[in-house]
């Protein structure tokens, strides 16, 4: 999971850049995370309106603009800027915590322990170096390279190569980059990868070494860098492209994600992690409405007491659009 958000171009971007900010010193700071979804939806639903908002009135009309959003819209159209995040910037506390966030392997739970033994900044915690755990000293290592955002391009030439790596593990083997990369972005935080075998269901044997041969031969290759953590059906690591002879710069460190899903749950896991995390809680709210309940790995029949049946057969992505009957939207129409 990538964790920075690409900003959203809209003709409203400084209201959904003051949302976001908002969102996240929720999420790190106050660890309140329905007021972390709450921003990010409004967010979400204004950076799609294609007029100009001219004050909180119009925004309110839209999804997921309540009340209070619609005040701190008016206040930035009025002033140009918004007391409370003002407040927020300035706030030593918020501003370390928020900062401390930014490094993966650090959530707001070890941000805020940090802060409070006086550990602030990328300076602070290359001094603690060796108190940090193997994912957060990762982290540390690859802070500026995991900022940057990986560009459509390169996100391509990583498609092309790890397909072409998998076929030389196993023919057999499924693999789908997931993600904003499969959304169609122009520019994705990490690399979502998930994999299926026609040896591995749901009621086989768990197969962690269908996972494990992927990983080791994409060591193997030079493109697979570091690990963070590797269990039976999740990979979590870094990886980076060989630079050739046409390049000029050497390829940046990447997050990568690889998962194993059983192949009875591979298109329900390929809906999930294609996302958006927007479009999935909408979806989901829409499943349960027509008496579903849809998860990362299988979308199940509610009964009436509300117990949750038998798996339903899915073979597609297109399959769970149908069982809860709403409109088939590709990849790149699900942003929201
Ligand atoms: N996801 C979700 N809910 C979460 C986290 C993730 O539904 N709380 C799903 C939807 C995401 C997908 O997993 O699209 C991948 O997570 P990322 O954080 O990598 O998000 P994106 O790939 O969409 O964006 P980015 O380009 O920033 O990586
Ligand atoms: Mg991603």
């Amino acid at each position: 999971m990538s964790k920075r958000k690409a900003p959203q171009e809209s003709p409203n971007e400084g209201i959904t850049d003051f949302l976001v900010e908002l969102a996240n010193y929720e999420k790190n700071v106050n660890r309140a995370i329905h007021k972390y979804n709450a921003y990010r939806k409004a967010a979400s639903t204004i950076s799609k309106y294609p007029n100009k908002i001219k004050n909180g009135e119009e925004a309110k009309k839209l999804d997921g603009v309540g009340a209070k959003i619609a005040e701190k819209i008016d206040e930035f159209l009025q002033t140009g800027t918004l007391r409370k995040l003002e407040k927020i910037r300035n706030d030593d506390t918020s501003s370390s915590i928020n900062f401390l966030t930014r490094v993966t392997g650090i959530g707001p739970a070890a941000a805020r322990k940090f802060f409070e033994e006086g550990v602030k900044t990328l300076e602070d915690l290359k001094k603690i170096e060796n108190k940090l755990n193997h994912h957060q000293q990762i982290g540390l290592k690859y802070f500026e390279e995991f900022e940057k955002r990986i560009p459509r391009t390169e996100m391509e030439q990583m498609e092309t190569l790890i397909h072409g790596e998998l076929k030389k593990v196993g023919t057999e083997y499924i693999g789908t980059i997931c993600g904003s990369y499969r959304r169609g972005a122009a520019s994705s935080g990490d690399i979502d990868i998930l994999l299926t075998h026609p040896d591995y269901s749901s009621e086989s044997q768990k197969q962690p070494k269908l996972l494990h041969a992927v990983v080791e031969h994409l060591e193997s290759i030079g493109f697979v860098t570091d690990t963070l953590s590797k269990g039976d059906t999740k990979f979590m690591g870094v990886c980076q492209l060989q630079r050739s002879d046409e390049d000029e710069e050497e390829y940046l460190h990447r997050r990568i994600d690889i998962r194993l899903i059983p192949n009875d749950q591979y298109y329900c896991g390929v809906l999930y992690f294609t996302g958006s995390d927007i479009f999935n809680k909408n979806m989901r709210t829409h499943a349960l409405e027509k008496g579903f309940t849809l998860n990362e790995y299988t979308i199940r029949p509610l009964g009436v007491t509300g117990v949750a049946g038998e798996p339903l057969i899915v073979a597609s992505e297109r399959d769970i659009f149908e069982y809860i009957n709403y409109k088939y939207r590709e990849p790149k129409e699900r942003s929201q």
